[in-house]
């Protein structure tokens, strides 16, 4: 491994933004089209405004070698489609060995967590928010509030993002808004053979 020379940012805590900033990616809708149970929601969407941004991750340009630690935000805008919450494509680390943690910064949501066999635990996500993903679980973000829900996330170099095992199985639950609350419900399409 090359030496790396040790790097200080700013990290703007309300609206996520690092500087100075490195590897910006943004995920639309479009690239969502099967991760919201509502599809007809989905068409709706693209045919009245076109291909929304659901969030953007902001991440260090760093190898994704052992060793390292990576870090980045993300900033998942509010927002629904049909009644469920904006939220990340969500992904197993390729070496499922791997942890991460996370940490609120602004606006409110829920990381979601879930293992191969489909068991799914929640946890609040609040500014100040430590949450802990442990090493075999799957995890995905919600959006439950009106605001920019936004959080800091360091991960191992060498984790790898998995996001075809979700894309294919789903989460056992959703997260929908019903009378004006955030519920949790079974996911109909939810596909435990994979
Ligand atoms: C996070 C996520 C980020 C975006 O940095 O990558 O919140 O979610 P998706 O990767 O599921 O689109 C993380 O968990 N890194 O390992
Ligand atoms: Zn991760």
């Amino acid at each position: 491994m090359k030496p790396l020379e040790p790097v200080g940012k700013v990290l703007n805590m309300e609206t996520g933004i690092l500087e100075p900033s490195e590897r910006v990616t943004q995920r639309h809708i479009s690239g969502m089209r099967h991760m919201y149970a509502d599809t007809d929601a989905v068409s709706q969407i693209l045919e009245d405004e076109g291909d929304r941004l659901i969030y953007e991750v902001h991440t260090v340009d760093l190898p994704e070698e052992e060793g390292l630690v990576l870090y980045g935000t993300t900033i998942i805008h509010p927002g629904r489609v049909g009644e469920e919450f904006h939220m990340t494509k969500g992904h197993f680390h390729t070496k499922r060995s791997r942890g991460e943690v996370y940490l609120g910064l602004a606006g409110e949501g829920y990381l979601v967590l879930q293992t191969r066999n489909g068991v799914v635990r929640s946890l609040p996500m609040r500014p100040g928010t430590v949450g802990y993903v442990p090493p075999m679980w799957a995890h995905r973000t919600v959006n439950i509030s009106d605001e920019p829900f936004i959080f800091f996330a360091a991960w191992p170099g060498d984790a790898g993002h998995d996001y075809s095992t979700i894309e294919q199985m789903g989460f056992a639950k959703l997260l929908l808004v019903r009378d004006g609350k955030a519920i949790f419900v079974d996911n109909p399409k939810f596909n435990k053979t994979q």
